[in-house]
């Protein structure tokens, strides 16, 4: 079975990293996340990204480049991570959230991140720091 790829993006503006903090599933809601959604069949993932973080945050972004790595979701689902530049807009929690915000590079240990978003988020925020 192929695993179907869930694509988050690592927002970059101003030198800071967005968070954005899920309302559901029950299980998830309260935790902080880069944003993103699983992708659809035959879409490239740099299109879905762009496209769920049009959906979800109402901006147009441009992917940057992968952070290495893969990291299991529920069965069947993995987890790929992009840094991402806003291009327009002000992200607002238009689906899936309920806050949104801006981290320094050394403000991301400020939320409580999903566990399988943490290596991701470490790497960007070292990014970040050496830009
Ligand atoms: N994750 C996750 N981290 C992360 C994202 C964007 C998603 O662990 N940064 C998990 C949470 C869900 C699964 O991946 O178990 C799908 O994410 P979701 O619900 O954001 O994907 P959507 O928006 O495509 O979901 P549907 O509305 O259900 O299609």
């Amino acid at each position: 079975m192929t695993e179907r790829v869930v694509v988050a993006g690592a927002v970059y503006d101003g030198g800071r990293l967005l968070a954005a903090r899920r309302s559901a599933p029950a299980e998830l809601a309260g935790r902080w996340e880069l944003p993103g959604g699983k992708l659809e069949p035959g879409e490239r993932p740099e299109d879905g990204l762009v496209r769920e973080l049009r959906e979800e945050l109402g901006v147009e972004t441009e992917v940057l480049a992968r952070i290495p790595g893969s990291w299991p979701l529920k069965p069947g689902y993995v987890l790929q991570v992009w840094t991402v530049r806003l291009v327009s807009g002000e992200p607002r929690p238009l689906e899936d959230h309920d806050a949104l915000r801006w981290l320094g590079p050394d403000e991301t240990g400020a939320v409580d991140w999903l566990e399988q978003d943490r290596p991701a988020v470490a790497e960007a925020a070292r990014l970040l720091r050496e830009h």
